[in-house]
């Protein structure tokens, strides 16, 4: 009777059966809303402190960018001492082989832009087109088997008219059809990125192209002596890709030491429109820091007493 009893107290103390799984599941609710609680914790510290470091990782990385770039000034004014003259065998024109540094290492080169047809020649101070830099862009349309009616696409972009080339521009009319629709620049470009945007430029045509343009002030010379051989051989029709071939090999040993030199190969307003030395690079470089990576290209230039600066800045990080 007395163990009846106690049995009775018991059951009365014990939550009936149902009572007792809601607080199971209350319990285990609580346990697991405060593990995901923790863990957001945890985590949200994790990526601030993934963040913090990435940051000072891109803060470190731009260091050594800026401190190559300020090597590649010092490179182009000791250059200079050498003489007037700027080639592909000078010392500026050796690639930085991978430096180790903290953590990772650099990569730079510095190329002479005045080595391909700068775009903005094509349209004058005056705004109007130029006779001499069209020639040369059509032969180099030409020799890189693209249509030649891109010469006038990209003339309509940066001449500041929105009046069409004869027979085949492209102003305002072609662009606002597209999808989405935009404007011509009618200004210099700032990127060769832009010829993208040009009517007849497409994805093929600006990877043959892209090597041999660049965007820089109106009228800078083209240095034959870093030319691409197809800029070369667009100088004159009289100048085959073999005949370009075998005058890039030529400056190997023995680079041009004035324009006179090409007197005989090309016409006199090209002849003008050459060089054998050059104001205008860019300094590519490339920073590795663990997983992050850090690209910046700068755009210097040198005048005529060695002073070196940076005109233009860009970077990309992946
Ligand atoms: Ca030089
Ligand atoms: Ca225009």
């Amino acid at each position: 009777m007395g163990r009846n009893n106690a049995r009775h107290r018991d059951s009365r103390l014990r939550p009936p059966q149902s009572q007792r799984g809601v607080a199971l599941i209350t319990a285990i609710l609580v346990v697991a809303l405060a593990m995901i609680w923790v863990s957001s914790i945890l985590w949200t510290d994790t990526l601030q402190k993934r963040r913090v470091a990435s940051l000072l990782l891109n803060d470190q990385a731009m260091l050594y960018a800026l401190g190559a770039e300020s090597w590649a000034h010092d490179i182009l004014k000791l250059d200079l001492e050498d003489g007037p003259t700027d080639h592909l065998t000078e010392e500026w024109a050796i690639p930085l082989p991978p430096l180790p540094v903290d953590g990772g290492q650099i990569e730079g080169q510095l190329e002479d832009l005045q080595g391909r047809f700068n775009v903005n020649n094509l349209i004058t101070p005056a705004g109007l087109p130029d006779q001499i830099s069209t020639e040369i862009f059509r032969r180099l349309l030409e020799s890189l088997q693209l249509n030649v009616s891109i010469a006038e696409y990209v003339i309509d972009w940066i001449d500041p008219d929105v009046d069409v080339s004869f027979p085949d521009g492209a102003e305002d009319d072609v662009y606002s059809g597209k999808t989405p629709p935009y404007r011509a620049a009618n200004g210099p470009m700032t990127s060769i990125s832009e010829l993208r945007a040009v009517e007849g430029v497409d994805a093929e045509a600006y990877q043959l192209l892209a090597p041999h343009l660049t965007a820089l002030p109106v009228g800078t010379t083209i240095n034959i002596n870093t030319a691409t051989v197809e800029v070369l051989s667009a100088l004159s029709d009289d100048i085959s890709l073999i005949d370009a071939q075998s005058m890039f090999d030529g400056r190997i040993d023995a680079p041009f030491n004035s324009i006179d030199e090409i007197r005989n190969d090309v016409s006199t307003p090209v002849l003008g429109q050459l060089s054998v030395s050059s104001d205008l690079f860019q300094a590519s470089v490339l920073v590795t820091l663990g997983s992050n990576r850090l690209y910046m290209y700068s755009l210097l230039e040198r005048d005529s007493a060695g002073r070196v600066g940076t005109r233009l800045r860009s970077f990309g990080v992946d």
